[in-house]
């Protein structure tokens, strides 16, 4: 449920498509050819987003740099393309993998992207069409055939984009035939996105009706009982959930507001981790409602509270900032946001951090990340501290204790820190018993 791929389209606005791929791969011309104008200019080292209409569709391109498949990618080119995600206001729709018929996409080239796309942290596949450039360059075969013709690597990228491909010669510019097939995929994926969309709504309002009608009925005034006691935690000058912690204890059961719903304690998630490491997905699937905007343009700067029943319980979930992998945000605004973030939580509430870690690779700077920035945190708060594996969907079948393994010691120093405490979302879909384990698991800290 992570992204705005899966949210509805309306007519006026502008179906966002993001350009990527490899440096030369014909990129900016096929940005041009979409928009039938020269929008872009060759050899990019800037993003740039350009507007226009294509059968009476308003469509908003963003051109990125290319990375290298035969050299490290140069950080600036990382930094370019992970601001041109944020130049697809409010999200991409459709992104366009970039390849040139001209060259063999095999397993180098794979890395290469591959490490790239991670670093985007953005879930990719379902609204992934790969776009072959220079079609000119086919000599009489078929795109098919020329499919067919390549290897192992090609396929399997397609078969992670659903088969959506699309044909380009950009040479100078795409036939209008090409350029309305290609909207026409681009339609019929975005209609799926949104129907699935639909269908996992459906499905969480159904399963909180049943599981939560009678609990919510009864415990309505209770709940606004309870965003009360938010407003005046932050206010009257009490002092702090944190400050309570550093004294060393986590469950406040002297305190008027704990446990208010009879055996079940008020639980407060806090979210925190790199900027788009899945926490305000996280948030949502926590409380079973889309609460938490994603991806907002700019970056979230502010912590936010967010309440609601999740399996008869009150929880809290409260969204931070999250830190930058290239130093790009404020870290010293973070760090005071993040400082903040216990105070929304209500007075009484057993206090969690869930520290959000995508299932990609974490190294050094990673772990040094997310010590700096939790640590800010003062008192014991790794020992209330769960790590929360997201994007859970990209482990394909992998353990997760696998996944750990071959991360080897930084991410196992973090999971030491923790407890050992961890638990995988599915930030893609959502689903209830990842919730269920999460409470498990806090149950006994
Ligand atoms: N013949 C032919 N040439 C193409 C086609 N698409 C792109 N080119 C040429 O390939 C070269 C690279 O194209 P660009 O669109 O600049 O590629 P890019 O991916 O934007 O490149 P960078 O921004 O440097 O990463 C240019 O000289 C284009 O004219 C095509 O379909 N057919
Ligand atoms: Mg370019």
């Amino acid at each position: 449920m992570a992204a705005s791929y899966g949210q509805q389209q309306s007519l006026s606005s502008p179906v966002v498509v993001l350009l990527l791929g490899e440096t030369q791969s014909g990129k900016s011309s096929a940005g041009n050819s979409i928009l039938g104008r020269r929008a872009f200019q060759k050899s990019t080292t800037l993003s740039s987003r350009e507007d226009g209409t294509i059968f009476g569709k308003q469509v908003t391109v963003v051109d990125t740099p290319g990375w290298f498949s035969d050299t490290a990618t140069p950080d600036r080119v990382s930094q370019e393309l992970c601001r041109g995600l944020t130049l697809c206001h409010p999200e991409p729709h459709a992104i366009l993998l970039v390849l040139p018929t001209t060259s063999v996409f095999g397993k180098e080239e794979w890395r290469a992207a591959e490490d790239q796309l991670r670093l985007l942290q953005t879930p990719i596949w379902q609204r992934a069409i790969i776009l072959f450039t220079h079609g000119d360059k086919l000599g009489g075969l078929s795109i098919e055939e020329h499919i067919r013709q390549q290897g192992q690597t090609l396929h399997w990228l397609l078969e992670r984009c659903g088969k959506r491909y699309q044909v380009m010669t950009n040479q100078p510019i795409a036939s209008e035939a090409q350029v309305t097939e290609l909207f026409r995929k681009i339609q019929r994926m975005m209609e799926t996105n949104n129907r699935s969309k639909e269908i996992q709504n459906m499905l969480y309002t159904k399963l909180r009706q049943d599981v939560c009608l009678q609990e919510e009925m009864s415990l309505q005034g209770r709940q606004e009982e309870l965003e009360m006691t938010v407003m005046n935690a932050v206010h009257d000058g009490r002092p702090t959930q944190m400050q309570r912690m550093a004294s060393g204890r986590h469950k406040f059961p002297s305190e008027s507001t704990a446990e208010p719903f009879g055996s079940k304690p008020a639980l407060a998630f806090v979210l925190l981790g790199r900027s788009k490491s899945g926490k305000s997905s996280a948030g949502n699937i926590i409380l079973e409602k889309d609460e938490f905007q994603l991806l907002q343009y700019g970056r979230t700067t502010r912590c936010s509270a967010r309440h609601g029943m999740v399996l008869k319980q009150p929880v809290t979930v409260v969204d931070t900032p999250g830190w930058s992998v290239f130093g790009m945000a404020n870290a010293k605004e973070i760090k005071k946001e993040i400082n903040r973030s216990p105070s929304l939580c209500p007075e009484g509430s057993k206090v969690t951090f869930l520290l959000a870690i995508p299932v990609d690779k974490f190294v050094k700077g990673d772990r040094r990340a997310v010590e700096e920035f939790v640590s800010t945190l003062r008192g014991d708060v790794w020992r209330s501290t769960v790590v929360l594996f997201t994007y859970g969907e990209e482990l394909r079948g992998k353990t997760v204790e696998k996944h750990i393994e071959e991360m080897g010691e930084p991410l196992q120093e973090v999971l030491r820190k923790c407890g050992h405490r961890y638990v995988v979302f599915d930030t893609e879909r959502g689903d209830v018993n990842q919730v269920k384990q999460l409470l498990e698991i806090v149950e006994q800290m």
